[in-house]
């Protein structure tokens, strides 16, 4: 791929070379630094202790202010048919040409160094290197926002970061500020919903969608414009994790997510996204109940439909996590001809703020050039000099117009692939307003509401009481109530019972009472392969039916990682040996999505003094997650889990792998496909 190609010029690889110090003289000693006298003070002649001392010092750049934490993949793109229709733009209009993308997904609110799956909302950022030049789809994992004016998302962040004064909490929104925010900005309401929800939670970043959020425009040849929203729908479904695991995988594995698409990666599992878009005729600006321009609105799948139009692959990781996922600079304004803007106040916005936040981040204004950011075609212009500029550009012109460099470099017309702006008609005041078409804030909170599924909205629910609940301030609790009352009241009520606030009275909720079923992820894509199985095991398992299990399940594209009390070999009663890979001290059931007891001899002694052994099981059963054993280890799972749900193969408990195991393994992989087992327990 030609930008495989490019960055191959600037990677380097320190095999067989001989150590030298930036100036390229070689090194003689690198584990003492020059000194008077043995035990004497460090010279300062020491030319090879300043330069590595000095660029040791400089090494950290400032993280992104939103966004910090992210992982990074290489990849590329295809479109299915030709977009000639809609968009001129030239890396939509040939099926078979492979363009490539690099994509950026992180969390918001975290530091660089906070964990993965706390409750947050996704970035999934994707540069595509045309040939016209790169264009940035940086959007989100759900697809609306918090506010409808740029001008308010410094308060918005600064509400929802950790408090200033004591610089608590890191990574969530569980606090004062943020909820503060949200009830005295009710525009929140809708993208406060999905945050509460399991999609904050996501159990992969192969596994959650990706929204352009605002309306951009198509624009195809002849000039028509169309409004446009971008999705990317995962081809392996849109899956969460439950809100306990979560908890317990930031601290088991900070870097569950960042872990889970590197080893997917090297593994060839290379995770896939199909491009959608929703399209609206100009003149249909206004047949909508809400104002296409409002970014806390969707549009409902059901009235405009999303046409799948390509497909995104990831098939390489980085090289260099720095090099690539720190130094790449997104834009929203990055687009290429035949993609152009909307009025989204929002994404006004975010035009100016990108550019300036790099300067920042990368120091200066040359950044374009770094090998993750060049464009994949030739750039030229008559921009010069600044911090870290790497080009040579020779000549004594650096002006437009000219006539000493023959007129060069020239501006093309459209037709020679000039980006030309779509001549909107633009009438109106100067004025500091919101169009009253922005002021409906509940309506599609509650349409999201109505979507969800009994166990989605008990999750929702249980989310607003733990956040709301950490929530110090009474006055803050009670606002939210009375703000969430708006949506829907039930929900309303069992907050303030949880967080001791009042139920309020004459508020009734919204009068909607439409659904929009692509909402819920009850309705999504269930597929075995690249999930994760942990098989325990103990001396003197059943060799024959075990492997055969195993077989079943690498067969469907499952991978299984053999757990037990100590690591290396263990014997099977017909004396095959089984490497064990993980103990229980240095795994946890959280971090599978289902577990299989293979047993064996005195199993359930092998767990003795080990509670982390009984929680392996009694965690998977908790978190809705397969849970199978053969007919020898069913005991266990009955004295850990009798009592506290259903038992039943129709819940994902499968007791009798033995009598035959072949049967027993392809009930385990249809298992581990439907993902969560809700009817494990009824929702109360
Ligand atoms: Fe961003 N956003 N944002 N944002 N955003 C940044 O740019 C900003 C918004 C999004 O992986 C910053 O390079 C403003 C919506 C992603 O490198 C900054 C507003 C959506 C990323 C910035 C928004 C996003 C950023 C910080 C309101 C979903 C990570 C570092 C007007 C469509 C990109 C940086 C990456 C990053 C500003 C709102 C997505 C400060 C002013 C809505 C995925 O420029």
């Amino acid at each position: 791929m030609k930008k495989d190609e490019q960055l191959e010029h600037y990677r380097s690889n320190n095999d067989g070379e001989k150590l030298t110090t930036n100036q390229g003289v070689r090194i003689s000693d690198d584990e003492h630094s020059l000194k008077a006298g043995q035990r004497g003070p460090t010279l300062l002649e020491d030319f090879h202790f300043r330069e590595k001392m000095t660029h040791f010092d400089h090494e950290r750049i400032p993280e992104r202010v939103v966004h910090a934490r992210g992982y990074a993949a290489h990849g590329m793109f295809e479109v299915y048919e030709s977009m000639k229709e809609y968009t001129k733009a030239k890396f939509l209009q040939d099926p078979g040409v492979q363009t490539p993308v690099f994509v950026r997904f992180s969390t918001v609110a975290g530091s660089r160094g906070s964990g993965d799956t706390v409750r947050d909302v996704r970035g999934f950022s994707t540069k595509f290197y045309t040939e016209e030049g790169n264009y940035d789809l940086v959007g989100n994992n759900i697809p609306v926002f918090f506010i409808q004016d740029a001008i308010k998302f410094p308060d918005l962040v600064h509400a929802f970061k950790p408090e200033p004064h004591n610089e608590m909490p890191q990574a969530s929104t569980a606090h004062d500020t943020f909820w503060d925010f949200v009830s005295n900005n009710t525009e929140s309401a809708h993208m406060v919903m999905w945050a509460m929800s399991d999609r904050a939670i996501p159990r992969s970043y192969r596994m959650m969608e990706g929204f352009g959020v605002h309306t951009f425009r198509f624009v195809n040849e002849e000039g028509k414009a169309r409004f446009v929203k971008f999705h990317w729908k995962p081809k392996l479904g849109v899956h969460s994790l439950v809100w306990d695991e979560a908890q317990k995988i930031a601290g088991k594995d900070p870097d569950f997510h960042r872990r889970d698409l590197y080893e997917a990666i090297e593994l060839g599992s290379f995770p896939e996204y199909e491009l959608g878009v929703q399209m609206i005729d100009e003149a249909d600006e206004f047949s909508f109940n809400f104002d296409i321009l409002d970014p806390t609105k969707v549009w409902p799948e059901e009235e405009v439909p999303v046409k799948i139009i390509g497909k995104m692959t990831l098939n390489k990781n980085v090289d260099n996590v720095f090099a690539e996922a720190e130094q790449v600079a997104f834009h929203p304004g990055h687009v290429v001809p035949g993609i152009d803007f909307s009025n989204d106040p929002l994404l006004q916005g975010r035009l100016f703020s990108y550019t300036d936040t790099q300067l920042t981040r990368l120091g200066g204004p040359n950044f374009h050039e770094l090998p993750i950011n060049r464009p994949v075609c030739p750039f030229h212009n008559n921009q010069r000099d600044g911090m870290h500029r790497m080009t040579i550009d020779r000549g004594p012109v650096s002006y437009h117009k000219n006539s000493l460099q023959g007129g060069y470099p020239e501006t093309s017309s459209a037709s020679e692939g000039g980006y030309e702006h779509y001549q909107e008609k633009i009438d109106g005041k100067k004025v500091r307003q919101r169009s009253e078409s922005f002021a409906d804030h509940y309506s599609q909170a509650r349409l999201f509401w109505n979507s969800m599924s009994a166990v989605e909205k008990q999750h929702i629910v249980k989310a607003f009481c733990f956040e709301v609940g950490k929530v110090k301030s009474k006055d803050v609790q009670q606002q939210v109530v009375e703000m969430f009352s708006n949506v829907d009241t039930a929900l309303a009520e069992e907050i303030a019972l949880s967080v001791g606030a009042k139920v309020p009275e004459n508020v009734k909720p919204v009068d909607v009472t439409a659904a929009s079923p692509a909402l819920s992820q009850e309705n999504t894509v269930k597929l075995p392969q690249t999930r994760k199985v942990a098989v325990l095991v103990n001396t003197g398992f059943e060799g024959k039916e075990v492997t055969a299990v195993m077989d079943a399940l690498t067969g469907a594209g499952i991978t299984p990682e053999v757990v037990g009390r100590y690591l290396g070999p263990v014997m099977s009663s017909d004396g095959e040996p089984l490497e064990v890979q993980k103990t229980y001290l240095t795994t946890d059931s959280v971090l599978y999505d289902g577990v299989f007891i293979a047993g064996g001899k005195g199993f359930e002694e092998s767990m003795k003094g080990l509670p982390e052994a009984e929680d392996f099981i009694a965690d998977t059963f908790k978190h809705f997650k397969t849970l199978a054993a053969t007919e020898s280890a069913a005991g266990v799972v009955r004295k850990l889990c009798e009592g506290k749900g259903n038992l039943t193969p129709e819940a994902g408990v499968l007791l009798d792998g033995g009598s035959d195991p072949e049967a027993f393994g392809k009930k385990l992989v249809e298992a581990i496909a439907v993902d969560r087992h809700w009817s494990r327990v009824q929702p109360v």
